[in-house]
């Protein structure tokens, strides 16, 4: 039957190319792996994996091999006899229920260790950060510097970083595959974790626990800065704003920030004389605690809006086009388009504001 075998060969390829696919969706640019570890506790945990992953590939050869053995080796053949009729066997019986066991101890026993040395965090010197979990992006608060920032959260290599994770809304999932597993961010009950890095870069975090709409847009960078480039941009964030020179379209965009926008952002030496503890101004019933992200020095950041864009400040030029190169520009033409539901609702700019706006907001390094 031609058609039929035509047919075969199909569902074959189909199924092939579903496979692959799946797991080719692993393989996107830029999709960081728990396998890739660059710090000492993603390398327990990947540790973790790999140890369970060797354990059940032994079990799952043993078991199909001695079934595929049995089923080749026992099938019927013709003038077979019957096989000998048995009702249950006591020792399999025993040996089927103590050697899962035993394997499933062993299991438990590198899954303690590993839990106990992802909790124990090494003496020594600790960076503090408090991570906010908004609706839908990060907010990060150094209690030591006295400094906020969004999206992206710098850190010194080779220290180790204690996060303590705070939300006023729902629960998030505080999550850097490459540097440390998920802690969830419960409202009402601060997590804290720790994590360090052992080599400089940035590495992709993510919200892990489904949050709203825009969830799958709620990611941070962690810039892994070597000490000297950490104490640089520490000092950098401490400044006030830069103050845009007279007459130029960074002025007429502080303008319009003052008129329009500094009811949700803070920048300090603007709207804020120093930056606030998110989570004590977000408690205190007298100090304002504002719905977006601090934009004291957002012309330093990577990502806009929880990484739904990344923040291209070298296509920023002003010009009658700056909505089609310039990301931030997009953001301020339509934030609900780019991120349907997002808290920033905003009157339509002309593309004069949104040039002045972007000369501004990109200024502030
Ligand atoms: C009603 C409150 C509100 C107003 C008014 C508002 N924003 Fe926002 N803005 C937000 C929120 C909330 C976010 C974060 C949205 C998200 O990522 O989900 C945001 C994000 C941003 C970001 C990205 C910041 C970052 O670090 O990712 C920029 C830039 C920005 N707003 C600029 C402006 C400008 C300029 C104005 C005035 C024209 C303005 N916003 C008015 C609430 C507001
Ligand atoms: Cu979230």
């Amino acid at each position: 039957m031609p058609l039929f075998r035509g047919a075969k060969r199909w569902m074959i390829l189909v199924t092939g190319l579903l496979f692959a696919s799946i797991l080719l969706a692993a393989c996107g640019e830029g999709s960081p792996s728990i396998l890739n570890p660059a710090g000492p506790v993603a390398r327990d945990e990947s540790g973790v994996f790999y140890i369970i992953l060797i354990i059940a590939t032994i079990v799952f050869v043993g078991v199909e091999g001695m079934l595929i053995y049995s089923v080749i080796r026992y099938r019927e053949r013709p003038g077979s006899p019957n096989p000998r009729q048995i009702h249950g066997n006591t020792t399999i019986e025993i040996i089927w229920t103590v050697v899962p066991a035993v394997i499933l101890f062993v299991v438990l026993i590198f899954t303690i260790q590993g839990l106990f040395s992802v909790a124990a965090q090494p003496a020594g010197k600790t960076v503090e950060v408090e991570a906010v979990g908004h609706q839908w992006w990060w907010e990060f608060y150094y209690p030591e510097y006295k400094i906020t920032t969004a999206d992206t959260l710098h850190v010194p290599v080779n220290t180790v970083v204690h996060v303590t994770l705070y939300s006023n809304n729902v629960i998030h999932s505080f999550w850097v595959p490459e540097l440390t597993g998920k802690t969830d961010v419960i409202p009402g009950h601060n997590n804290d974790k720790w994590f360090k890095a052992d080599k400089t870069g940035t590495f992709l975090g993510i919200c892990a626990e489904y949050c709203g709409t825009q969830h799958a847009n709620m990611k941070f960078d962690v810039a892994v800065d070597n000490n000297d480039s950490f104490q640089t941009w520490v000092s950098a964030q401490q400044q006030v704003a830069t103050q845009p020179t007279s007459g130029s379209l960074a002025q007429q965009g502080q303008k319009i920030f003052q008129e329009q926008c500094q009811s949700c952002h803070g920048i300090v030496g603007v709207d804020m004389k120093s930056y606030q503890d998110p989570k004590v101004s977000c408690d205190s019933p007298t100090a304002a605690c504002l719905v977006g992200p601090n934009l004291t020095h957002f012309g330093s950041r990577g990502f806009i809006a929880g990484g739904v864009l990344t923040n291209n400040a070298n296509q920023c030029q002003p010009g009658p086009d700056i909505v089609q190169r310039c990301n931030l520009a997009k953001w301020l033409n339509d934030p609900q388009g780019i991120k349907p539901g997002n808290d920033m609702a905003i009157g339509q700019l002309t593309t004069d504001q949104i040039n002045q706006l972007v000369a501004y907001l990109e200024g502030l390094k």
